[in-house]
């Protein structure tokens, strides 16, 4: 069988009434730009792209010059299609609407330019991550707060991971898909039709540094996996931690596993590290359509009705068995 690009197969997805024509194309978009980010990234010292850019993003992280430059490839590619109302980023205050020079669309896009920013210098995985709402009915001039809609409402999700290959993984609704970039050919091709996570798992994904400022449930949880064979569980575990979610998910939905940001007592102020609009929920989508669940400890982080636009969370995502065992030590402590 000849080889499906992405353009190929959003063509199909439209023909069968999945998507319509501006968010093939709004996606279009966003892996073009994924394109231009995946060069930057891998040109490394070559192209004078490593390094901190000098300045700080909303949440007091320092911006690496890869930030800010995946920032501007994502917002520049994506300012003058026509399907766009208005863009948010991790590494923007605040949302940024679509400049009136441009035709204004039905779709709201937010992304994390570039995660995992702590491995850009030190040549590990990293990635995009973007998700995909509708403008709200009569709204003309997107604000944050028309982005405050739960993981649900969610049209399209996914991510691409820059690691030994460029790979874009996509959902919109209707499973999750692997994508391939050939070089030479300057085209993702599909490389997996309906990535499945399996069910159980014997490897799990956290920062065990924290250990020590985890709640009792986390702790009985992880204590229960470090026992392996001799302990409760009766198996052993193995732990992978790349520090680059997108990488430690993309492992996660190509063999299975347990991917872990729990709150903690370090700053009980804060309610995780991760955002729950642009790396949280569009994760949860990708892993709910092949099969596995995302909770926060006690509710399905897509149900969570959001009250601000960079808020955080706490993840638990991956093989369906494992969330459902770790989710219920939570709710059983309450
Ligand atoms: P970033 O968006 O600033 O890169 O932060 C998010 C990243 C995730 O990719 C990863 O899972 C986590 O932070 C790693 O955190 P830690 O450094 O605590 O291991
Ligand atoms: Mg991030």
């Amino acid at each position: 069988m000849s080889q499906v690009s992405l353009s190929r197969f959003l063509i199909e997805a439209q023909r069968a009434g999945e998507i319509g024509a501006d968010l093939r194309q709004l996606i279009e978009v966003v892996a073009r730009a994924c394109k231009s980010i995946s060069h930057a990234v891998s040109k490394g010292a070559l192209g004078g792209v490593l390094g901190d850019a000098g300045t700080d993003n909303v949440q007091g992280e320092a911006q690496k010059k890869l930030d800010v430059l995946s920032n501007e490839i994502l917002l520049e590619a994506n300012e003058w299609g026509g399907h766009l109302a208005a863009c948010a980023s991790e590494e923007m205050d605040h949302s940024q609407a679509i400049p009136n020079r441009y035709p204004k669309g039905h779709y709201l896009l937010l992304f994390d330019p570039l995660d995992g920013s702590s491995n850009i210098d030190v040549n590990i995985s990293v990635g995009t991550i973007f998700s995909v709402l509708r403008c709200p009915e009569g709204v003309t001039d997107p604000q944050d707060q028309d982005f405050l809609q739960p993981g649900t409402a969610q049209v399209a999700a996914g991510y691409t991971v820059y690691g030994p290959s460029t790979m874009l993984v996509l959902t919109v609704g209707n499973g999750v898909h692997a994508f391939t970039l050939d070089r030479e050919q300057g085209s993702f091709i599909l490389t997996q039709r309906n990535m499945q996570i399996p069910a159980d798992t014997k490897e799990f994904a956290i920062n065990m540094s924290n250990q020590r400022h985890w709640y009792p449930p986390m702790q009985r949880y992880a204590g229960e996996l470090l026992a392996g064979k001799t302990g409760l569980r009766g198996k052993d575990f193995n732990m992978r931690w790349v520090a680059s979610m997108v990488a430690d998910v993309h492992r996660i939905l190509t063999r299975g596993g347990i991917f872990i940001y729990p709150r903690d007592q370090k700053d009980p102020g804060k309610m995780g590290k991760l955002r729950l609009m642009y790396e949280a929920n569009p994760m949860s989508m990708i892993v709910e359509q092949a099969g596995g669940a995302a909770t926060d400890g006690y509710t399905r982080i897509l149900d969570i009705q959001p009250t601000q636009l960079h808020q955080r969370v706490a993840v638990f995502l991956g093989s369906r068995n494992e969330v459902e065992v770790v989710t219920r030590y939570h709710r059983e402590s309450m």
